[in-house]
């Protein structure tokens, strides 16, 4: 397995109509989550994954289960809470703006993971890491789990990619904020939005949140800054790197998780900090192309004709 990341997914009610749920009738169902969206993207580019999490012993856990396996990412890892539910989102869609967001999750069978579920082996032979920022809010357990990945990643020289993924919905600010920024000190790999810099360390400015961050320790930081691309910077060098354009965006949510997999991808393929922001901007502006937060993510080949890297042949 070339990575591994673990959190809560969650079974998405998406509404085929717009306007106040108290009104919605019909209802297209997929999957969400952080972590497995990164997961999904990164077997579509071709890499080996694997994602583990909780699932209640419920219809919707097998879904999650199905869903993600059929993506062809490694499942061999996840567990089953038979006393606890698979946690559930809705979205509410309103055509001019993000949608809202409803999360059935508190007390999930995800939020009962802990540092006792890891199987160190499995973690301990990947070349990356991934984990985000929204399992420390699920519960003391789950944060346990973080930290104990966290430990045992380090112990064998494993990358550690990290995504804040502020969630003020599962916590506040004041709680979140140590936390966050310790598991980012720990991080080799930091993903972050330009809104999260502004959180934790009270600046937007991408070349600012990726100083402060590198002085924590991080050997790469990417700013993550929408439609207009990102700002990344290791060790050698530092860039603007634009992003792609998307005339009709259907749906932003899932493009920082797919931004996070285009860059881990193309450092994984050894490529140089431009060219794997290049691979995540496109990855990310793909994604916004489809609704839901997953449907979108490209093949790699899909990927090198949308960043103008080989041409299309439609006959
Ligand atoms: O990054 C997209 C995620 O926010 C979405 O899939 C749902 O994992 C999710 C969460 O916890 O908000």
């Amino acid at each position: 397995m070339e990575v591994i990341t673990f959190g809560e997914s969650m079974v998405l009610f998406y509404p085929d109509a717009t306007g106040p749920l108290r009104y919605a009738t019909s209802f297209r169902k997929t999957i969400a989550g952080a972590e497995s969206n990164v997961a999904i993207a990164m077997a579509r580019l071709g890499h080996s994954v694997g994602w583990f999490s909780k699932l209640g012993a419920d219809e919707f856990g097998r879904y999650i289960l199905s869903v993600i396996r059929g993506e062809g990412v490694d499942v061999s890892r996840v567990l089953t809470d038979p006393a606890r539910n698979t946690g559930l989102l809705f979205k509410e869609r309103f055509g001019f703006s993000n949608p809202n967001i409803y999360y059935y999750r508190k007390d999930s069978a995800a939020s009962s993971l802990s540092a006792a579920d890891l199987d160190a082996a499995y973690i301990s032979g990947v070349r990356i890491l991934h984990i985000t920022g929204i399992t420390p809010a699920l519960s003391p357990a789950a944060r346990g789990a973080v930290f104990e990945a966290i430990r045992i990643a380090k112990e064998s020289n494993v990358l550690i990619s990290f995504d804040p993924n502020i969630r003020l919905k599962l916590w506040n600010i004041e709680t979140a904020k140590p936390i966050l920024l310790e598991i980012a000190s720990k991080a080799d790999i930091l993903l972050i939005g330009e809104d999260e810099g502004k959180l934790l360390i009270g600046t937007e400015v991408p070349e600012k949140i990726a100083e402060a961050f590198m002085n924590k320790g991080c050997s790469t930081v990417v700013v993550k800054l929408g439609k207009k691309g990102c700002y990344a910077e290791n060790l050698k060098e530092k860039a603007y790197v634009e992003g792609y354009l998307i005339e009709k965006v259907e749906d932003t949510v899932g493009a920082g998780d797919g931004f996070s997999a285009g860059f881990l991808a193309g450092i994984l393929r050894g490529l140089g900090l431009r060219e794997a922001a290049e691979y995540g901007n496109g990855v990310g502006a793909m994604a916004t192309l489809v609704s839901g937060d997953m449907e979108g993510f490209p093949t790699y080949e899909q990927l090198m004709t949308f960043i103008g890297k080989t041409g299309y042949v439609d006959r």
